[in-house]
């Protein structure tokens, strides 16, 4: 999501292939010789590709400077890089099993309520 941001934040004209979960990574192996399944990954025109959206978005920040220069304020790149990291490898999986785990107990309000506490406040 941040990668499509950024993108609009730069007014850069992109192409969005979404795929359903697993069918995924049937294009993103080969975009990426194999070396990586997840998404998001970023394909420039050269067929160069990026993935990891942390260095989807430093790499953004390079050939955007001007309209992406606020993503890594002089000085912040470090404190910055390491929100993302936090963002992407605990906060947005854990949101992932929260509403995993809504969807399945939608009829059970209290249960929903006690597994979104233990997803989110579990310890890392
Ligand atoms: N830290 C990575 C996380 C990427 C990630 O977890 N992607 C998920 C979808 S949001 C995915 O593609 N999972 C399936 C897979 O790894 O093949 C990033 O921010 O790019």
């Amino acid at each position: 999501m941040q990668v499509r941001w950024a993108l609009d934040l730069a007014r850069v004209k992109y192409t969005e292939d979404a795929h359903a979960p697993g069918f995924h990574a049937f294009e993103t192996l080969p975009a990426t010789s194999g070396r990586c399944s997840a998404t998001p990954v970023l394909v420039l025109r050269d067929g160069t590709a990026t993935w990891d959206s942390t260095e989807i978005l430093k790499r953004l920040a390079i050939m955007y400077s001007q309209q992406l220069g606020t993503l890594y304020p002089p000085g912040m790149g470090a404190e910055v890089e390491a929100l993302e990291e936090y963002l992407d490898d605990v906060l947005g999986p854990n949101a992932r099993q929260v509403c995993c785990c809504a969807s399945a107990t939608l009829h059970h309000p209290a249960l929903t309520a006690a597994c979104a506490v233990a997803i989110l406040f579990h310890a890392p």
